[in-house]
């Protein structure tokens, strides 16, 4: 049963425009967290602040053992350090391109309230560094010139700002204040989206606050404007709530805004929970850290096996991985990253046709890997290979298409496809054998790519 919402999506569920077909097919993305918190990586005075228990931007909330004792002050004070000078927004593109990501989300802006661009509403910004210039275009302009969509993450909350509170701003100054803070939040935001017109799309955080859920008004009225003055404009689902202070969702569950932005160190277990939104996965490296953090000692990073396994979970179920890297505060890439970036791009080489573009396939989950699809072809990315080399695809009896050949994107041999009606009825499927190469013996997953067509013999006929 429905109720009134007033306050409820502004967009279709799926809008079937350009720009959100585009966002649907990029499969793979890159987030890029680069801020003040760069700096300490997650140490201070080349102590670990808090291992990697705590997520290395936020040190400024919790400081850790080894803070000093005004550390937010000393925090706030960063910025008169900032000075890059590796930085080369054009390596970090290039990078991005290899690795085959295909749209990437920067952190324009993250809860400690420091602007990565030289905005007018703040002092508290890059043009007050050592540095001076606007990384944000250099990442704007490099990245667009590689052919890879731009979208801005942009923090609402800031731990700072005098007119800021989390809590429902009540008296009559309490509510002078935070509207202060919401005109300034809207500026931001018009200001960006016109510094950087190329911008397809925000990535918005720290909206959880009591305040800003009371301000459904005003977040609804934002969305409107910003879909009005730039339109095709793709925003995320953690931007606002509905009046009943439901968030992402409306009150009768209808995704408020493109994209759904729940799968934050997440997955989904099964297709279904998806229920037909448009998504993308933001994966850290380590457990937990956005921000730089010089050590990984002692913490599990995820390996390029972990992360394209990820990969292929996410686009077998229509929703795209974003890989966050955490550059250091001389614009460097931790070492690890580079190393992920190169694995990835380099199965990505092989590989990326069972990524880009691909659609959920609609067949059973496999043990094997996971299935995507593009018109006729059919991708199994196994991860598992099974003993005997034989994969096995199982396929509704009632199908009307079914693999008719197979071969390895590696190297585009074909493979033997024979129809194996074990007469197992576990689940009203028929089996489809795809023989592996003798001594087959992979060390990365490998695609399978089949191209389905009508069954034709009598066996591979309905029963
Ligand atoms: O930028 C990265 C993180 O710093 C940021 N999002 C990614 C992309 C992030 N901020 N917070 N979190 C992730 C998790 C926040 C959890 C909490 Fe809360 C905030 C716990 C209490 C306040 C939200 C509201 C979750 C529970 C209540």
């Amino acid at each position: 049963q429905r109720i009134e919402v007033k306050y409820g999506p502004i967009t279709p569920k799926n809008r079937t425009d350009e720009n959100m077909e585009r966002f649907r097919n990029y499969g793979l993305g890159q987030f890029i967290h680069w801020g003040l918190y760069a700096i300490p990586g997650n140490e201070w005075e080349g102590v670990s602040a808090r291992g990697g228990a705590a997520a290395s931007e936020w040190i400024r909330s919790w400081g850790g053992a080894t803070a000093p004792k005004d550390w937010k002050n000393t925090y706030d004070n960063l910025y008169k350090q900032f000075n890059p000078k590796d930085f080369d927004a054009k390596k970090w593109a290039k990078q991005a391109k290899d690795m085959g990501a295909r749209y990437m989300i920067f952190t324009t802006k993250h809860h400690d309230g420091f602007a990565m661009w030289p905005t007018k509403y703040s002092d508290y910004n890059i043009s007050k560094t050592p540095y001076k210039k606007d990384v944000t275009k250099e990442i704007v302009d490099a990245y667009t010139a590689e052919g890879i969509d731009v979208y801005l993450y942009f923090s609402v909350l800031e731990w700072n700002n005098p007119n800021y509170m989390g809590a429902e701003p009540k008296t009559p100054e309490e509510k002078e204040k935070f509207q202060k803070f919401l005109d300034y939040t809207r500026n931001q935001l018009l200001e960006l989206l016109t510094n950087y017109p190329q911008t397809k799309g925000l990535w918005f955080d720290g909206t959880w606050d009591k305040s800003w859920i009371m301000a459904y008004e005003f977040t609804y009225n934002l969305e409107k404007e910003l879909r009005t003055k730039f339109p095709g404009i793709i925003i995320g689902s953690r931007f606002r709530n509905d009046e009943f202070g439901k968030r992402h969702f409306d009150s009768n569950g209808d995704i408020l805004g493109d994209y759904e932005q729940g799968w934050e160190r997440k997955l989904p277990a099964e297709f279904e929970w998806l229920d037909g939104n448009t998504w993308d996965c933001v994966m850290t490296v380590p457990p937990n850290g956005w921000g730089y953090m010089k050590d990984w000692s002692g913490l599990y990073t995820k390996t390029s096996d972990d992360l394209i396994d990820m990969l292929m979970h996410c686009v077998s179920m229509n929703g795209n991985l974003v890989l966050n890297f955490g550059p250091d505060g001389n614009g460097k890439m931790h070492p690890g990253e580079d190393i992920l970036a190169k694995e990835i791009g380099e199965w990505m080489k092989v590989n990326s046709e069972a990524v880009y573009d691909v659609r959920h396939a609609g067949l059973s989950p496999s043990k094997l890997g996971y299935f995507t699809r593009k018109e006729n072809n059919l991708y199994l990315t196994v991860f598992n290979r099974p003993v005997n080399n034989i994969v096995r695809i199982a396929v509704p009896k009632k199908s009307t298409e079914v693999p008719k050949t197979a071969k390895l994107l590696v190297d585009s041999k074909e493979l033997k496809v024979v129809h194996s009606d074990i007469g197992l009825d576990l689940d009203q499927s028929t089996y489809y054998d795809v023989v592996l190469p003798e001594n087959f013996n992979a060390k990365k997953a490998f695609v399978i790519k089949m191209e389905l067509g009508a069954p034709k013999t009598a066996a591979e006929k309905l029963m």
